[in-house]
């Protein structure tokens, strides 16, 4: 299958000002995030010199670690005026993408409500930055609103000389908190000791619960009243018969009187491990406790599932809010079975985003960029399935209608599936931070999601060569939680050259999160595929 035009991203993240609160509670566990309000929005930068357009002081202030300001004189000075005045207490520099020296190295910052008389808040000198795109933060204490802000006496590691930034941030101490809830679970019946129902809850869709029934019951209780957008069942890693066909999705606040709230008749899990996505796009009440009740398998005396995840507007995946468009921009209008597959596609694709999002990163803060907008247009484009292009705040995911059509044209295939697989890829590419191989990534996504078959990998050839992806997933799934993650974490150097020198440092980033070397986990791997 072939893809084309992937803008590659770049950069550190941007960790050290979350705070993660873990609390037992006596059912679910629950685990919230602060994510620190940044106030340099909608103001206005100045500087005594730029390398304008592209390289110009607006880039400081555009949430964006992937662009970056630069002025050819060091010392310099670097202004920005808020719409209103704020009581600034802490801020963050992050460096650019290359050349350490033009790193900032000492400055002071100023406050003033005239542009004309300063006051001295902060002073640095000796500072270094240890990586690119790393982000740096700094506290003072202030009780004084200031309209304007000052980096003056800005000087690089040189003392003259080019001098950059790839963002500056403006802290007042607001933030604001989401959390994630792991529900208690209780079910009809399960098979223990390895098959738990637990295991619904577990992040991931390797392990399985299982119950000796051809009919079940789970319970979800969140511990507090949660209001749900959408939920997803994730089918288990073998026999599909096995899989719910029918079930009522129901709310109760006491465990005792439900609400129905879904009702699913005849669902079918095409591929292992696929995750359904349900959407509730009416649904306004809050529950403590959600059921699947009435589940029904489709055949045999056995009911089994890998995951069951509930959309809540309270998790931190909904700090992930972009703003999602669709547009049907093709000659022949070919693009409308795109809508008639997803009925209530912006929606869809924002679910979608947010369990990318998730699995490229732990948390929103730690995310290094903040995409203001999705826009997945359907156009003309004989060659190619999907792409994607744009900067940090807007992303333009593009589809190949003719491809749609060419896929549609065989009923055996559910070009429904086929969209969301391709959105798992795509989707990959507007988040991803790594430069570490970003098709085998994507697609490990998409693997991941149950969009592609994993068990159709067959044995041969290496690993970055053949199946990268399956075996990145493969790693994920049995090696290393959280692998993935930590990958996509990862920054080829700028300044490695040759490809030979970029397969080595791949290999070493791979050993040193898994702790094997990657020939030991490559033989592994292979061992557990077919010839
Ligand atoms: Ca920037
Ligand atoms: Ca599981």
């Amino acid at each position: 299958m072939k893809r084309f035009g992937i803008l590659i991203l770049a950069a550190t993240l941007g960790a050290g000002f979350s705070n993660s609160v873990h609390i037992q509670a006596a059912a679910a566990e629950q685990t919230s995030i602060k994510i620190p309000t940044n106030l340099a929005l909608g103001g206005k930068a100045t500087a005594s010199g730029e390398y304008a357009p592209h390289q110009g002081k607006d880039k400081a202030f555009d949430q964006d670690i992937f662009s970056k300001w630069l002025t050819f004189n060091s010392p310099a000075w670097l202004q920005y005026e808020f719409p209103d005045a704020k009581v600034v207490t802490s801020y963050s520099i992050t460096s650019a993408e290359d050349e350490p020296y033009r790193d900032p190295k000492s400055w002071v910052l100023k406050g003033s409500n005239d542009g004309t008389s300063w006051t001295q808040l902060d002073v640095q000198q000796n500072q270094s930055f240890t990586s690119r795109h790393q982000m740096k933060t700094y506290s003072f204490s202030n009780k004084t609103a200031y309209k304007f802000v000052k980096f003056d006496n800005f000087h690089n590691q040189n003392g003259s000389g080019m001098l950059q930034v790839s963002e500056i941030k403006l802290y007042d101490g607001s933030s604001k908190e989401w959390s994630t809830t792991k529900p208690e679970v209780a079910a009809s019946g399960e098979n223990k000791p390895n098959n738990t129902k637990e295991n619904l809850v577990d992040g991931t869709s390797v392990t399985k619960w299982l119950t000796k029934d051809n009919t079940a019951w789970l319970t979800f209780d969140f511990g507090n009243s949660v209001t749900i957008d959408g939920y997803s069942l994730t089918a288990a890693d073998d026999r599909p018969e096995r899989d719910p066909k029918s079930w009522v999705l129901q709310g109760s606040n006491d465990n005792k009187n439900w609400t129905s709230i879904d009702k699913k008749s005849n669902e079918i899990f095409k591929v292992r491990h696929q995750r359904m996505y349900y959407l509730l796009d009416n649904n306004t009440a809050a529950y403590q406790y959600y059921r699947l009740s009435n589940m029904k398998n489709h055949s045999g005396n056995s009911m089994q599932l890998g995951e069951v995840e509930f959309s809540r507007s309270n998790d931190i995946g909904h700090a992930i809010n972009p703003k999602i468009e669709v547009q049907i921009l093709d000659s022949k209008g070919i693009g409308k079975i795109f809508k008639k597959a997803l009925p209530n596609a912006e929606k869809e694709i924002l679910a979608v985003a947010r369990k990318v999002h998730e699995m490229l990163y732990k948390s929103p803060a730690d995310a290094p960029v903040d995409v203001k907008k999705i826009l997945v247009t359907i156009v003309d484009s004989p060659e190619g399935v999907a792409w994607t292009s744009g900067d940090a705040t807007l992303k333009t995911v593009g589809f190949s209608a003719q491809y749609l059509q060419k896929f549609v044209e065989s009923p055996a295939k559910s070009l429904r599936d086929e969209i969301i697989g391709i959105l798992y890829h795509e989707i990959g590419h507007v988040y991803q931070y790594s430069n570490f191989d970003v098709e085998a990534i994507a697609d490990s996504l998409r693997y991941r999601a149950g969009y592609h078959d994993r068990y159709s990998a067959r044995k041969g050839g290496s690993w970055e060569t053949h199946g990268t992806a399956n075996f990145l997933r493969w790693i994920e799934d049995t090696k290393k939680r959280g692998f993935i993650r930590e990958l996509n974490a990862t920054q080829i150097p700028y300044n490695i050259g040759g490809e030979n020198e970029k397969r080595l440092w791949k290999e070493r980033q791979i050993k040193l999160i898994t702790g094997t070397d990657v020939q030991t986990l490559w033989s592994q791997y292979q061992a557990t595929l077919p010839n």
